[in-house]
């Protein structure tokens, strides 16, 4: 596949300061595709000098023309949608169809919705006697993950360039070339030197020199918790603004009122898709004693049909991680009732579609993240003891709730400790705010919520 051997500073393919590669590995095959540059601190740097020196004038310049960049990038993308597609496919390994519908069309979805919200927001408010304008926070350090490579950059990177502030992208080793095909997009749009930089490379090396760099006002991550915890303690000593996007360990609950095979099926589903590397995934699903047996039957059934459809997890150390969970289930005593550790396949990372039954809320698989296709369904005894299950972990990203009236599921998501829940099945909403309470993180992206993140106000008292 076509990649850059530079990294893209200042409006300009530069070179790197250093000889190191990293190969990009396609996870169906485990056959290198490219290879890109791992920068430096002093790619960093570079990229970051670049970055404070277009501030000023992208940021005085007005909303409705940063507006007009935003849409002539969507435009691009829309353009390009099918080598987004490919591309994705080649380095994450996901079906092409997930692709196009999920990694090409979402990150284009939420472009536009920037666009349309940089041109109609207001940067100025009255309070009073007081005049607020709210102002770009500065240059911004994204370090985004693989897992949903487009989409992570865009979320960050739109809003970024929304509010006015300038960024320097340090994306997940795994998936570089993405990265630099929106770096190309960027620049076809028009947007001016050195608003928008990308500097690719490994996490501690490049990333964290981006993180703890002086000449950054905002880092925004996506990520592992560890790493964000690191992050947002270094943020805390330099006392710059920080937006965490970590784990989640959500729950689908499933009330008695509910049509039990619509909510299992959708739930497997959404746990498979993208080889459950999904932070917001419904990883534990909630079902009443009574129709317990009955949901593990269907799930298993479900979990079965999708075979290796689902595509592989991104990597080997990825694939031995899910791996080493699937057998901590079965060791803690919960019930395989599908997959399992062996992998379906010699070549590539495949991880069996898994599905444990009998999993009890302090297991580890009910706790902890695995990141990969593996649902736990758990019993409860009643709403309560439902919402104590889900309420139970460290995590808030997501959840669902499903029942035969809507009031009662609406009433069941209030009392829940998290970021978004979807009532019936729920639909995409890229206006929606998105992001954690408790450890999933701190911050939201996505809409207006997204945007206030890259702003802080200025008020004048008259
Ligand atoms: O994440 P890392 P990994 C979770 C998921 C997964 C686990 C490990 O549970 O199994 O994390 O994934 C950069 N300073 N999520 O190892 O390392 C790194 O280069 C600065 C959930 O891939 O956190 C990459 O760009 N940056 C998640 C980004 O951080 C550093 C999505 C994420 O990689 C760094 C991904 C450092 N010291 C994983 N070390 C979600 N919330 O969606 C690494 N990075």
């Amino acid at each position: 596949m076509k990649a850059h051997d530079g990294h893209y500073i200042d409006g300009a393919w530069r070179p790197a300061a250093g000889q190191d590669g990293i190969d990009v590995v396609n996870p169906v095959d485990e056959q290198v595709i490219g290879r890109v540059p791992a920068g430096t601190a002093e790619d960093v740097d570079q990229a970051v000098r670049a970055a404070r020196a277009a501030l000023p004038a992208w940021a005085a310049t007005p909303p409705a023309e940063r507006a007009a960049r935003l849409g002539a990038l969507r435009d691009v993308l829309v353009a390009r949608k099918d080598e987004i597609a490919e591309t994705v496919t080649a380095e994450l390994g996901s079906p092409l169809k997930f692709s196009e519908n999920v990694h090409a069309a979402v990150p284009i979805a939420v472009a536009g919705s920037y666009a349309e919200l940089a041109a109609t927001y207001a940067f100025e408010e009255k309070a009073g006697n007081s005049t607020v304008y709210l102002e770009p926070v500065g240059v911004v350090g994204a370090i985004t993950p693989w897992n949903y490579p487009l989409h992570q950059i865009v979320a960050k990177v739109a809003p970024a360039l929304a509010a006015g502030c300038t960024v320097v992208l340090k994306p997940a080793e795994d998936t570089p070339l993405v990265a630099q095909l929106f770096a190309e997009a960027v620049h076809d749009a028009g947007v001016p030197a050195g608003v928008f930089n990308l500097v690719t490379g490994l996490g501690p090396v490049a990333g964290q020199a981006l993180a703890e760099h002086p000449g950054v006002d905002l880092v925004s991550f996506t990520g592992s918790t560890a790493v964000g915890r690191q992050i947002g303690r270094a943020a805390g000593a330099a006392v710059k603004r920080v937006a965490l996007e970590l784990g989640g360990k959500s729950a689908n609950v499933i009330l008695p009122s509910a049509d039990l095979a619509k909510a299992v099926n959708v739930g497997v589903a959404n746990v498979m898709s993208n080889s459950g590397q999904t932070c917001s995934a419904w990883t534990r699903m909630l079902v009443h004693r009574d129709q317990y047996e009955e949901a593990v039957a269907l799930a298993a059934t479900a979990a079965a049909k999708y075979g290796e459809r689902i595509g592989p997890v991104v990597n080997a150390k990825q694939r031995a991680r899910v791996r080493s969970y699937i057998e901590k289930g079965v060791a803690e005593g919960a019930r395989l009732v599908a997959g399992g550790p062996e992998s379906p396949r010699e070549q590539g990372y495949f991880v069996a579609p898994t599905v444990f039954a009998d999993v009890t809320p302090e297991m580890t698989i009910a706790q902890e993240e695995i990141f990969g296709p593996v649902l736990s369904v758990l019993r409860y005894e009643d709403e309560e003891d439902a919402l104590r299950i889900a309420n139970g972990t460290v995590y808030g990203l997501a959840g669902a709730v499903w029942a035969g009236d809507e009031a009662e599921a609406v009433a069941f998501a209030r009392r829940m400790d998290t970021g978004q829940v979807d009532i019936n099945g729920g639909r995409f909403n890229p206006l929606a705010p998105f992001g954690g309470y408790k450890q999933s993180g701190v911050g939201r992206e996505l809409g207006t919520h997204g945007l206030a993140e890259y702003l802080q106000t200025k008020s004048l008292q008259f």
